[in-house]
Order: structure tokens, then sequence, then C-alpha cells
């Protein structure tokens, strides 16, 4: 007679059991590479000699442990975007925030899971102007066995879009923090590294798409640019959405899809011609008075069985302010809300936040070419400085004097903020920080000012996926807006645009302890101090506390 043992034993012989929660290697060697792109030669900061760097593949449940080996003159930390790091701050990678940088000569494991994740998602550089060349994708497949809640592509692709100089970009910013004024703008954008053909560089080639006719493909795009918001087509072809930031929406269809840095979207492109070749454009969204790179990068859907001599068949991307093209994508998202994976958005509210997102001018005595005044940003009026210890570090050794917990829950002061901005347009200093108890719930409203100019920021919460249940032009009405939010199907995310001149409103339950970063995505307002950071208590209970950082954490 069978033993209930054995039994077991036997049916785990006959159904074998997939080794799921697996540990995912990979060394990321931080190193210089010569390069000859865009008629420049320079060497750029990379990963593993690639650029983009190496594709990151694991699978939900997985723990992923990187060793990353810093072989340049500067400081690195590698942040792990949209990576919840439940309970493992100290993997998230914002230097001086999460962890002080990993020095030159030496290493650090970033040591993390992924839980309740995936979708495609992007790693970068989170020091100084390093994400420009240090960046790559993060996939993560869903569990073994799990399919996609859409059909199955034949294929998968990732798009990595980004933006290229000339110079270094480290010189670039320098020279802007020198002068107050604003760095220069980037000379071409990318794909998957290649800017495609480019005036006065005429050995440029894009970078070629393979595809068959009749087979889908499934495009995992991620937005690495340092400052800008980018358009995404290609010539004759749908694209079907499928996912943002590593969540599931409802499909649909549509020709251009815009992406701001460090946001990412799955389209599948059905390959329903029978043969040709077919632009792929990627150019700006900039809908304020602010300068751009206006270049379009441009790659090709190529299929099989082609003649070399055929032409290809042209988009035009749309105008840089086309508002209403970006809006008619953003405003069609929506989580796919389904029995597997429901919408968790709270519904009650703990923490109401209203934060002015923009940006400001201080005097800078030493700033000859800003007339002695430098351009900063700021939330709700403060520009965060850095400190010189990482605020987790600080919160977790009770180290004091490295930030202050007082970060206003609204604007110190009322104004049209995107009407004639206030006659004063100084902001104040500080690190600051805001204190969430464990698990309670936020809604924070962003809203964009004026100052300078009304700007979309693509504003990044670290630790959190949240839901963007509202949004609108000028100032937000506590009162009336509300009565519009969508509190069942809002789309879920990590990265979101605070519209130019409106507002957006998010909700998330603040479910995991630590200090998170928040901050404009576009580069050069995080450097002018268009950042703060949530700190999360821990919980009471036995898996709601900051687990205790790594041996080799590296040290301020
Ligand atoms: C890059 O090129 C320079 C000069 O051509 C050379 O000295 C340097 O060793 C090269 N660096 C790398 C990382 O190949
Ligand atoms: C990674 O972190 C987990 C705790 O989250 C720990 O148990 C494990 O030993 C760590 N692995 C390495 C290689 O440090
Ligand atoms: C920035 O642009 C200005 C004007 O074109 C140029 O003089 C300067 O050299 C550029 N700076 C860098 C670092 O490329
Ligand atoms: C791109 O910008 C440059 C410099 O501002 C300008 O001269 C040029 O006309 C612009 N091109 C397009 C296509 O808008
Ligand atoms: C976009 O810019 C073009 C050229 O500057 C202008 O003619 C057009 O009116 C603008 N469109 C919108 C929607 O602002
Ligand atoms: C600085 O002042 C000069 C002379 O008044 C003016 O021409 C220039 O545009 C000013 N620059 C800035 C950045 O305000
Ligand atoms: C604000 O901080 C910056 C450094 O981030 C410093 O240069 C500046 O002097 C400070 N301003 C004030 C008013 O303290
Ligand atoms: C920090 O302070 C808290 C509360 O006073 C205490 O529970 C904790 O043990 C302290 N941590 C360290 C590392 O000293
Ligand atoms: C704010 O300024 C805008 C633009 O000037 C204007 O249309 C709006 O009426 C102003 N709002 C309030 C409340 O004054
Ligand atoms: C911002 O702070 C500065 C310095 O305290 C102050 O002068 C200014 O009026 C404030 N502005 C706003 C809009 O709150
Ligand atoms: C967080 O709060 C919600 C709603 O009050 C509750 O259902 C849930 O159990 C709490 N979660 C934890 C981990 O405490
Ligand atoms: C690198 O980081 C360490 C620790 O924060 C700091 O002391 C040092 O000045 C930094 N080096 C550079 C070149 O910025
Ligand atoms: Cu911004």
């Amino acid at each position: 007679m069978d033993s209930p043992v054995r039994v077991l034993v036997l049916v785990a012989l006959f159904f074998p059991v997939f080794v799921d929660c697996a540990i995912r290697h990979y060394k990321f060697n931080v190193v210089m590479k010569n390069t000859t792109r865009l008629c420049s030669s320079k060497p750029i900061v990379t990963v593993n000699g690639k650029f983009p760097g190496p594709t990151l593949y694991a699978r939900e449940d997985d723990t992923v442990l990187v060793k990353v080996v810093n072989h340049v003159k500067y400081n690195v930390s590698i942040h792990w975007h949209g990576i919840r790091q439940l309970r493992t701050g100290w993997a998230d990678g914002p230097a001086y925030i999460t962890q002080c940088p990993i020095p030159t000569g030496q290493s650090y494991v970033y040591n993390f899971t992924i839980t309740g994740q995936r979708g495609t998602l992007l790693w970068h550089a989170h020091i100084l102007w390093l994400r420009s060349t240090v960046h790559g994708a993060l996939v993560i497949l869903p569990k073994r066995g799990v399919p996609y809640p859409f059909p199955k592509p034949n294929k998968e692709v990732v798009v990595v879009l980004a933006e290229w100089w000339k110079s270094d970009t480290e010189v670039v910013i320098n020279e802007a923090i020198k002068s107050g004024l604003a760095p220069n703008v980037s000379d071409a954008h990318t794909i998957n590294g290649h800017p495609g053909r480019i005036p006065g560089c005429p050995t440029q080639r894009g970078f070629k798409l393979p595809v068959e006719s009749g087979k889908t493909y499934l495009l995992r795009l991620i937005n690495a640019a340092l400052n800008e918001e980018l358009f995404f087509k290609v010539a004759g072809h749908k694209l079907t959405v499928v996912e943002v930031d590593a969540t599931y929406v409802k499909p649909f269809k549509i020709d251009t899809i815009v992406i701001a840095p460090g946001q990412t979207t799955n389209v599948l492109v059905s390959a329903d011609k029978r043969s040709g070749k077919y632009m792929v454009a990627a150019s700006p969204f900039m809908d304020a008075p602010v300068q751009v790179d206006n270049v379009t990068a441009t790659a090709t859907l190529h299929y099989s069985g082609t003649l070399g001599n055929v032409a290809t068949t042209l988009t035009a991307p749309p105008p840089k302010n086309a508002t209403a093209v970006a809006n008619s994508f953003i405003d069609s998202l929506r989580s796919l809300n389904s029995k597997l994976f429901p919408v968790l958005v709270p519904q009650e509210i703990d923490h109401d936040l209203y934060f002015t997102v923009g940006l400001g001018i201080n005097p800078c005595p030493t700033c000859k070419a800003g007339n002695g005044s430098r351009v900063v940003a700021a939330i709700n009026n403060v520009t965060f400085v850095m400190p010189t210890t990482a605020i987790l570090q600080a919160h977790y050794f009770n180290i004091s004097g490295v930030f202050t917990a007082d970060f206003p829950s609204k604007p110190p002061h009322v104004f049209n903020y995107t009407g004639t901005p206030p006659a004063n347009l100084q902001t104040r200093n500080g690190t600051k920080v805001f204190r969430l108890a464990y698990n309670s719930t936020v809604q924070l409203v962003l809203q964009d000012t004026g100052i300078i100019a009304p700007e979309n920021h693509p504003v990044h919460l670290h630790g959190f996926n949240f839901f963007a249940v509202g949004k609108g032009l000028g100032n937000y009405n506590p009162k009336t807006d509300p009565q519009t939010f969508n509190l069942v199907d809002p789309v879920e995310r990590n990265t979101i645009g605070v519209p130019s001149g409106g507002w957006v409103a998010i909700r998330f339950r603040a479910d995991n302890p630590g200090v998170w970063f928040m901050h404009c995505h576009l580069e050069v307002h995080t450097t002018w101090g268009l950042k703060m950071a949530f700190l999360v208590d821990n919980g009471k209970g036995p898996n709601q506390s900051v687990l205790p950082p790594p041996n080799d954490l590296p040290k301020c």
C-alpha cells in the first residue's frame, strides 16, 4: 500500500515542480568605452562596455543579485527603476538617499527580490548625469506557466530610447552648474544605441528590426533619455498598448505613443504587410517654451524577403508641441483590473498632500553667464539639498543632523500657480522628508507652476506603484476636482507626467518601510533640486520593518 509520502514523491516525479524563486546572478562592470557615434569620438561610461547596457532578465519571485564593480573615476550607484524593493531600500540605488555611492575600485552587490511585479522596467545610474549612457532594460517575466493577459507574441524585442551628446555629459552639466543657466540640449536621440541618419554624419545607420509577415512582435519600449519625453511611432502600423511601467493595461490601438524618461510601454505590433521597410521614429514632446533637441531618431521595421532597393515607407513625427497627440495616448490608459490583476486603489485617504513642482531663481554671485542668478527647481518651494550621508542610513542608525522630517504638506504661499508668478521667485534650501506611518494611504496632487515657464514634469516615486486617479489644467480645485477621479480602473505606474500648466492626482498605500526618493525624471530638474523623499516608518508586524543593511554597503 502506498503511503501518502510515497504518493507525494510519485506526484512530484511525474509533475516536475519547476524551480521558481530562482537566484539570478549578474555582474556589472562599470567601464569606460571609446565610441565613434555621431561623428565624435569620445569615451563614455558603460556597463560591460555596452550602450545601451545589458538587459537584465528575471522572473516574478526571483531574487536578483547584481555585483556592480566600479572601474571608472566617478562614484557610481545603480537604481532598479520601478522595482518595489519591499523592505530592501539598501538595494534601491539613489546616491545619498538609500546608499553612499560605490567608490572607484570598489564593488557592491545589489540584492533584491521581485514580488508581485512582471513586465518591462529599466535600470540606470542614479548619480551625476551618468545615466545618459549607464542604463538598460530590466525584463520581468511572469511566473512560470502564467500567460500574458494578451495574445502571446511570436517574438519580443527590447527597444531603448535615449539621448546622445557629442560632449561628455559630465562636462555639459558642470558647465551649466557654473553658469547658473540651462545645460546644452542633446545632439541626437537614439533607438537601441543608433540615431539613424543624422545631418552631417553620412555613415549613421539606424537600428534594424527584422520582422516576418504574419507574425506579432512585443516591443518593450523604454525611455532612458535624460531630459526629453518622446513620441514613438511606426509607419503604416498601429501599436496595441498592453502594459506601462510593468503593470498591465486594458489593450487599445493607437498610432503614436508618448513616453517620458523613466517610463516604459509594451506594445504589440502585427507585421500585417506582405513586405517592405517601414520607418520607426522617436521625436521629442515639449509643449512649453523650453528648448529641446529636435532631431528625430529613426530605425527600420524590415520585412524578411524585402529587396534591398525598396524605398522605406516614411512617417512624419508629430510636432513637438502636439499636446493633443500625447493626451490621446495618456487618456486611453486604464488598468487591466482583472481577477488576477485587480486594482487596489486606496478608497480612504490618511494624508491629503498638495505639492507644487516647478522652477525658481536664486542668487548666485559667481554665476557670470546667469548675471548673478541661477535657475533652481523646487517642490513646495523647497530646493532639495543632497546630504553627505545617505538618508536611509541616517534613519536606520539614528544619525541626527542629516535630514529634517518637516517637508510641507501644502504650498507655503498660495498663488495662482499656473497664472502670473509672484514677484519673488526665490526658493529655500532643505533636506526635508515627509514622514508616513506604515500602511497609511496617501493622495498626492502634483501641481505644475508657471514660474519661468509651465512645463511637463515626469515625476518618479521610488518604492511604490501609484494610481493616477485624476488630471487637469490650471489650479487643482479640492472641492470639485475629486468628483472626477477614477477610483475604479486608474492606470498604475511609477512615473507620471504632471501636465504643463496643470496637475495630476495620485494615490498609494505606504506599505513599504524605508526612505523613498521622489523626483522629476528630467535629470536637469533633479539636478536643480526638484526632489524630496518620503520616510515610511516600520510597521509593528513581523515582516514590516526595513531589513538590516548588507555588509558590503558602501560607506560615506
Ligand atoms: C580610447 O582611446 C584612447 C585614445 O585613442 C586610448 O588612449 C584609450 O586607451 C582608449 N580607451 C579604451 C577604454 O579603449
Ligand atoms: C540577500 O538578502 C537576503 C535577505 O533579504 C539574504 O537572506 C541573503 O543572504 C542575501 N544574499 C546575499 C548573496 O547577500
Ligand atoms: C554648449 O553649447 C555652447 C554653445 O553652442 C558651446 O559653446 C559649448 O561648448 C557647449 N558645451 C559643451 C560642454 O558641449
Ligand atoms: C530644431 O532646432 C534648431 C535650433 O533651435 C532650429 O534651427 C531648427 O529649425 C529646428 N528644426 C525643426 C525641424 O524644428
Ligand atoms: C505648435 O507650434 C507650431 C510652430 O511653432 C505652431 O504653428 C502651432 O500653432 C503650435 N501648435 C499648438 C497646438 O500649440
Ligand atoms: C544678462 O544681462 C545682459 C545685459 O543686461 C543681457 O543681455 C543678458 O540677456 C542677461 N542674461 C541672462 C541669462 O539673463
Ligand atoms: C542652497 O544650497 C546650495 C547647494 O545646494 C548652496 O550653493 C546655496 O548657497 C544654498 N543657498 C542658501 C541660501 O543657503
Ligand atoms: C534607533 O532608535 C529607535 C527608536 O528610538 C530604536 O528602536 C532603534 O533600536 C535605534 N536603532 C539603532 C541602530 O540604534
Ligand atoms: C490664474 O491665471 C490664469 C492665467 O492667467 C487665469 O486664466 C486664471 O483665471 C487665474 N486663476 C485665478 C483663480 O485667478
Ligand atoms: C519661497 O521661499 C523663499 C525663501 O524663504 C521666500 O522668499 C519665497 O517667498 C517663497 N516663495 C513661495 C512661492 O513660497
Ligand atoms: C493595511 O490597511 C488595510 C486597510 O485598513 C488593511 O486591510 C491591511 O490589512 C493593512 N495591511 C497591513 C500589512 O497591515
Ligand atoms: C565619492 O563619494 C565619497 C563618499 O560619499 C565622497 O567622500 C567623495 O568625495 C566622492 N568622490 C567624488 C569624486 O565625488
Ligand atoms: Cu521636471
